[in-house]
């Protein structure tokens, strides 16, 4: 458990915060960073929201005119994030995590409280809050709400259970606790439509994502049995669609799913010789080391990492080292 209390005089005293999280925040960022500053506001206190890249547009619901999205080459928001005495990092505690912005904040003689249910590299901010066996971050926020005696509005119910939801795959992952399930249901209590955050979550495709999904599907490979799937997408790719890096998101889940599938990995070339890996797990097969040692992290059966190298050298390292977890396990 998280003892709350040790960020209590800092609540009290200050009056500003800046909120922010992984670059391109998914659904249990967002979800946590919003109704981490609704929660503030509540508190009469000022709170922003800043990230860097894009989140994806299903989640636009939740980000409507609470995110600035920062720009390193603006001095504008370099001012700005200086102007902050406290920033609170939610869903991640690595700094190579946050893009420019993690460095540019780092650098920055601020105090930095980080909240987040990851397994931590070390220490990262100046007061960890750090629960592992959180589902999500966003069972996290609902904690310290409650332990703040806050009122869970309907709009930070919404945004807690889209984190929820998206971080346990709508209460299907092993990290489903009966606890969270319970807090589901307290949320939607509170006033979530939950069939409406599905729609808009899961509901919610255009049409260059499932033609991505064609283009990346033809590169679709198994190995080891049939106990690794995976797949690539190219700068091509997302250039002959013009389409957002974070339309592949979700892909890895679908190969996954395919039976007898142990590790499932997505492969995302990136400018610059830099690729992204996705990788999911089952059956007990761990691959949050794989991801570690690929110079990521994250959870046992979800996990990533940015690997410098050019794309088919990267698959070629990952795949082995997959198979070598399979061998091992
Ligand atoms: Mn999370």
């Amino acid at each position: 458990m998280i003892n709350w209390d040790s960020i209590k005089p800092i609540l009290k005293k200050e009056k500003r915060f800046l909120i922010t999280s992984h670059v391109c925040p998914e659904g249990d960022a967002l979800g946590s960073a919003v109704a981490l500053k609704l929660f503030l506001q509540q508190m009469k206190k000022e709170a922003f929201l800043i990230n860097e890249g894009k989140s994806a547009s299903q989640l636009n619901f939740l980000n409507h005119g609470h995110f600035r999205l920062f720009n390193p080459s603006s001095p504008d928001d370099q001012w700005f994030i200086e102007s902050f005495k406290v920033v609170i990092v939610v869903d991640v505690s690595d700094w190579g995590h946050m893009g420019v912005l993690g460095d540019r904040l780092r650098k920055i003689p601020s105090t930095k409280i980080c909240i987040d249910h990851h397994p931590p590299k070390g220490k990262f901010g100046d007061i960890d809050l750090i629960d592992r066996t959180g589902s999500a971050t966003g069972q996290l926020i609902y904690q310290m709400i409650k332990h703040f005696k806050g009122k869970i509005t309907p709009e930070i119910a919404t945004a807690l259970y889209t984190s929820i939801i998206t971080d346990t795959g709508q209460f299907a992952y092993p990290n489903t606790t009966t606890e969270v399930i319970q807090l589901a249901s307290d949320l939607v209590k509170q006033g979530v439509n939950h069939y409406d955050v599905y729609q808009k979550v899961y509901e919610n495709n255009n049409w260059t994502k499932l033609q991505l999904m064609e283009k990346a599907l033809r590169s679709l490979h198994s190995d080891a049995d049939q106990q690794i799937a995976w797949m690539k997408i190219t700068q091509d790719m997302y250039k002959e669609l013009d389409a957002p890096f974070d339309d592949a998101e979700g892909f890895v889940d679908q190969l996954r799913a395919i039976h007898g599938v142990k590790i499932a990995i997505l492969f995302r070339e990136l400018p610059g010789e830099q690729v992204r890996i996705n990788l999911r797990s089952k059956d007990g097969v761990n691959v949050s080391e794989l991801a570690k040692s690929f110079g990521g992290g994250g959870h046992p059966n979800a996990a990533g990492a940015v690997c410098n190298g050019k794309l088919d050298e990267v698959i070629e390292k990952v795949v082995l080292s997959a198979k070598k977890v399979l061998n091992s396990h």
